[in-house]
C-alpha cells in the first residue's frame, strides 16, 4: 500500500488531515493530525451553520465514513464520455461496475458504459478490479484511489469491490447537479467495524410489497448494511407461504381491522417472491435472516391451525398490537409442525442464522393448560421459563443438524439460554452483556434507541409512531459494544441493527420516513471505527445524501432540520406576537413573512421575530452553500391560530406510560390526521398556556380503536369516573387535580374513526398556566383522543366555530 505519498491539503503534512492512521509506519505526528481533524470538523460545522467556508473544507460525503481517508488538492473530471473498466472474466468487478453504472444513471444522469478491457489495470476514468493482494486485507474491505489517472477501486473480495463502487458513487454525486463531475483526489482504505450491520423490517403488522422490500434492500446496500432481518410472522399476520401448511397464509395472512367499513387487511410473499428477494439481496451482499416468531406472537398461526395452539379455542388473526396471549403448545406434533416450517424456511433462506423470535411470550396459557403442565412435568421441567428454553433448544438442535445457527430475542436467556443460541438484545443492553459473558454471540438492537418506530422529532407533522423521540443524534451516538464487557467478551458482539416495527408504519412512505436518515447514523455506528465518528462531521456530509435520496425518490425525514415555530402574543399588544424559530440540529434558518417561499436570500433568523398579526410565516433551514436542508414549514398566525395547541404542545401526564401517535384507523395510509394517546392513561398536559382573555375552549378529537394487548399492564389502565354516558373531557388548570375549568361531554357515537368537535365556555383567568385534559370515557370500547385544543377569546371571535 503506497498511498501515504499524498500531497498536502492546505499546507498540512501529507495525508494527515482527515484521520490519524493506525497502520504502523504511516502515522502522522499525533498532534498535527488531531488539530487538522478538529479544524476540519470545525469547518464542517461552520459550513452547516452558514458561515463562509470553501467546498473543499468538508469531508467528501461518503456515508458511512471510511476507516481511513485522506483528501488532497486537485480532482479528476468524470465526463459523460467516461468509461468503467473491468478485466475480462472478473465477474465480481463487473457486478460492482454495473451496480455503479446503474446508480449513476438514476442519480446523476451519467450513463457510463462498463467495458471489459484486458489492460484494465492501467488507469483511466474508473477501474474496478479484484486484487488478491489488495493492501486492505479485512473481509469486505476495499481501496479507492482517485488521482490524476482516475478512480481505481480494488479489493480482495466481491463485497469489498461492491462497497468500493458504492463509495465511488457517493464521490460522484456530491450535489444535486446532473452530468459531469469532478471527484476530489482521495485515498480511501476502508473496511467494516462489525460483521453484522443490520436492519429489521416488520412486515407482519403492516405488509410491505416485494418492490418496497427491494427498495429497502437497495438502500441498505448503499449504506453498506449487510443483514436484512425479515420479521415475517406475528400475531397480526403470517406473511410467508409454507407449501405444506397453506392455511398459514390463506387464513393467517388476513385480519379484519376495526372500523365500520374496514376491508380485510393482509398480504403474503409467495415462495417465488421470496427466492427473488433473497437473490436480489445476495447480489447486494446482504444476507436475509428470516424470523419465525415462537413460542409467542403466534396468534396468526394458531388462527390458521388451532391444533398447534394451547387452549383448543380458535382465535382470529389479531388486530391488537402489543402482547397477546396466544402461544404454541408443546406437543411433539407442534414441534414437528414447526420443524417442517423450518425445512421450507431453510430451503428458501441460505442464511446461517435463522431467527426464532422468543420475545414477549407471556406464559398465562401454558400455566392454565393441564396438557402443557402435564407435558412439562413429564419432561422433568421445573417452570414455564425453562419450558420455553426447552422449546427454543428443540429448534436450535434442529437448525444445528442442518448446519444452521439459531438466534433469538433476549428473552431466550430466561430459563437458561440454550447452548447453541445467539442472542439479539432488545430490552436495553443487559441481555447482550449477560449473553456475551456466558460466551454467546450477540447482536445489539436496544429499545428505544435503535427502534425506528419511535418518532424522530417532537413536531406535530411527524407521522405515526411510538412517542419516545429518538433523534438522529441519539442514534448516531449509540455505541455498539457495552462498556462493561471485557475485550474477550466483546469479541462476541457481532454488531448491531435497527428495528423497524410497523404497527404504526402503515405505508411504504412511512417506513422510509422512519428509516432515513437514521439509517445513515446507524451505518456509521456499525461501519466506522468508533474514534473516527464525529457527529458534526457526519451532519456536514448529510446534505449530499439528501440529494441522493431526492434522486432515488426516497421519502426521508427532514425532522432534524425542520423549523419549529412558537408564537407568543406580545404582552399588552393583542395584534402583535413574537415568533421563535428553532431546529433540532444546528442550521441556518431563513424565513419570510409575506407568504413567499424562503430561499437562500431570505432573512436569517437570529432572535425572536416581532410580527404584526395576521401574518403568514414560512421558514426553512439551509447549509452555507445554499442547500435547503428541510422543506419549508408555514404557519398562519392570527388571533385564532395563536390560541391553538396541537400535539407539538402536548405532553403526557405523569400517570401514563405507553405513548403512541396513531392514525384515525389502525390501517389508514393517508398521512393525517394522527392522534397522540397514552394507552394507559387518557390524559394530556398542555404546558404554560396563556389564558389571558380566554373565554372558550374547543377540542377536536376522535374515537380510536382500543387495539392493544397490554398483558400484565392491563390492570394499570387508569379509570376515571364519568358523569355522562360516554364520559367527558375534563379540563383542569395547573394540575390534573387542580380546579375544573371545563367539562365537555363526549359524543355517544364511539365507532373507531369518528371525529368530534366540542366547545365549552371558559372561566376568566389570567397569566400562563399548565392545562390538563383527561378523558373519563369507559376504559373498554373505543379510546378517546384529542388532536387540537383551541383557546378562544374576544379577538378571535368570528373565527370561533
Ligand atoms: C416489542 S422488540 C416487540 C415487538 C413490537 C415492538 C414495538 C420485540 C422483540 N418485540 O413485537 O413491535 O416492541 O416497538
Amino acid at each position: 500500500m503506497t498511498w501515504s505519498s499524498s500531497t498536502a491539503w492546505k499546507g498540512s503534512a501529507r495525508g494527515c488531515w482527515v484521520r490519524k492512521t493506525r497502520r504502523s509506519g504511516t502515522s502522522c505526528p499525533m498532534r498535527s493530525a488531531d488539530m487538522r481533524h478538529d479544524a476540519v470538523r470545525g469547518l464542517a460545522l461552520a459550513c452547516l451553520l452558514g458561515f463562509a467556508c470553501s467546498a473543499q473544507a468538508t469531508t467528501p460525503s461518503i456515508i458511512p465514513l471510511p476507516a481511513r481517508m485522506t483528501v488532497e488538492q486537485g480532482g479528476y473530471a468524470i465526463s459523460a464520455a467516461a468509461v468503467i473498466h473491468v478485466k475480462p472474466g472478473d465477474r465480481a468487478a463487473a457486478d460492482a461496475a454495473h451496480y455503479l453504472a446503474d446508480l449513476l444513471v438514476r442519480t446523476r444522469g451519467l450513463s457510463l458504459p462498463v467495458v471489459e478491457d484486458a489492460s484494465a489495470t492501467s488507469r483511466g476514468d474508473i477501474v474496478i478490479r479484484s486484487d488478491p493482494s489488495a493492501s486492505v486485507s479485512q473481509a469486505e474491505g476495499y481501496v479507492l484511489d482517485v488521482d490524476a489517472r482516475g478512480l481505481d477501486i480494488h479489493a480482495r473480495d466481491a463485497a469489498g469491490l461492491f462497497y468500493g463502487a458504492v463509495s465511488a458513487w457517493q464521490l460522484l454525486t456530491p450535489d444535486a447537479a446532473k452530468g459531469a463531475v469532478t471527484v476530489p483526489y482521495v485515498h480511501v482504505a476502508d473496511w467494516p467495524r462489525f460483521a453484522w450491520r443490520g436492519l429489521m423490517l416488520d412486515v407482519a403488522r403492516h405488509f410491505e410489497p416485494p418492490a418496497e422490500v427491494k427498495r429497502m434492500l437497495d438502500a441498505m446496500a448503499q449504506h453498506k448494511l449487510n443483514v436484512f432481518h425479515w420479521h415475517l410472522t406475528d400475531d397480526q399476520g403470517w406473511r410467508l407461504e409454507i407449501r405444506r401448511y397453506p392455511r398459514l397464509t390463506q387464513v393467517g395472512a388476513w385480519r379484519q381491522p376495526p372500523g365500520a367499513d374496514a376491508k380485510p387487511y393482509g398480504g403474503y410473499y409467495t415462495q417465488a417472491e421470496v427466492k427473488d428477494i433473497v437473490a436480489y439481496a445476495a447480489a447486494r451482499h446482504i444476507t436475509v435472516v428470516p424470523e419465525i416468531d415462537m413460542p409467542g406472537h403466534a396468534q396468526a398461526a394458531v388462527a390458521a391451525y388451532p391444533e398447534i395452539g394451547v387452549t383448543g379455542g380458535h382465535p382470529a388473526v389479531s388486530i391488537d398490537w402489543g402482547v397477546n396471549p396466544y402461544l404454541f403448545n408443546v406437543d411433539e406434533h407442534t414441534i414437528t409442525f414447526l420443524h417442517n416450517v423450518l425445512d421450507e424456511v431453510m430451503a428458501l433462506f441460505p442464511s446461517t442464522f435463522i431467527h426464532v423470535g422468543g420475545d414477549e411470550a407471556i406464559k398465562d396459557q401454558w400455566q392454565a393448560s393441564a396438557a402443557v403442565q402435564a407435558r412439562m412435568h413429564a419432561l422433568g421441567i421445573k417452570d414455564e421459563n425453562m419450558l420455553q428454553s426447552w422449546f427454543i433448544e428443540r429448534m436450535g438442535q434442529y437448525l444445528a443438524q442442518h448446519g444452521r445457527r439459531l438466534i433469538g430475542w433476549d428473552e431466550i436467556l430466561e430459563g437458561g439460554v440454550p447452548p447453541s443460541a445467539s442472542v439479539m438484545s432488545w430490552r436495553g443492553t443487559q441481555g447482550a452483556i449477560d449473553a456475551a459473558r456466558l460466551g454467546h454471540d450477540v447482536v445489539l438492537s436496544p429499545a428505544p434507541t435503535l427502534y425506528f418506530d419511535n418518532l424522530q422529532g417532537a413536531r406535530d407533522d411527524e407521522p405515526s409512531g411510538r412517542l419516545s423521540v429518538q433523534t438522529l443524534a441519539t442514534v448516531y451516538r449509540f455505541e455498539t459494544v457495552p462498556a462493561s464487557l471485557s475485550a474477550e467478551q466483546a469479541r462476541h458482539v457481532l454488531g448491531a441493527q435497527a428495528n423497524i416495527w410497523a404497527e404504526y408504519l402503515n405505508a411504504p412512505w412511512q417506513v422510509e420516513h422512519a428509516a432515513f436518515p437514521r439509517m445513515d447514523a446507524l451505518a456509521e455506528t456499525v461501519w466506522t471505527p468508533a474514534n473516527e465518528r464525529h457527529y458534526d462531521d457526519f451532519l456536514a456530509r448529510l446534505p449530499a445524501q439528501f440529494h441522493r435520496y431526492d434522486q432515488l425518490g426516497i421519502a426521508y425525514a427532514d425532522s432534524a432540520f425542520a423549523v419549529g415555530m412558537q408564537a407568543q402574543r406580545s404582552a399588552g399588544f393583542p395584534s402583535k406576537a413574537a415568533v421563535t424559530l428553532d431546529t433540532q440540529e444546528p442550521s441556518t434558518i431563513r424565513y419570510t413573512t409575506d407568504g413567499s417561499s424562503p430561499g437562500p436570500d431570505s432573512p436569517i433568523y437570529s432572535q425572536p421575530v416581532d410580527v404584526a398579526l395576521p401574518v403568514t410565516i414560512s421558514a426553512a433551514s439551509f447549509s452555507a452553500d445554499g442547500r435547503q436542508l428541510a422543506r419549508a414549514r408555514t404557519q398562519r398566525l392570527d388571533a385564532r391560530t395563536l390560541g391553538v395547541i396541537d400535539s407539538t404542545g402536548f405532553q403526557g401526564c405523569p400517570t401514563g406510560g405507553l405513548g403512541v401517535r396513531v392514525p384515525l384507523l389502525p390501517d389508514a395510509t393517508v398521512p393525517a390526521p394522527v392522534y397522540d394517546v397514552d394507552v394507559i392513561s387518557s390524559c394530556w398536559k398542555l404546558p404554560q398556556v396563556s389564558l389571558d382573555g380566554v373565554s372558550t375552549i374547543t377540542i377536536d378529537g376522535a374515537w380510536l380503536a382500543r387495539n392493544y394487548g397490554l398483558a400484565g399492564d392491563a390492570s394499570k389502565v387508569v379509570f376515571r369516573a364519568a358523569r355522562t354516558p360516554a364520559g367527558e373531557l375534563e379540563v383542569h388548570v395547573d394540575r390534573c387535580d387542580g380546579p375544573l375549568a371545563a367539562s365537555l361531554p363526549l359524543p355517544m357515537k364511539a365507532e373507531p374513526g369518528t371525529t368530534f368537535h366540542l366547545t365549552a365556555s371558559w372561566p376568566a383567568q389570567t397569566g400562563r398556566h399548565d392545562v390538563c385534559v383527561f378523558s373519563t370515557a369507559p376504559i373498554h370500547g373505543s379510546l378517546s383522543a384529542i388532536g387540537r385544543v383551541s383557546f378562544g377569546n374576544a379577538s378571535s371571535s368570528g373565527a370561533m366555530p
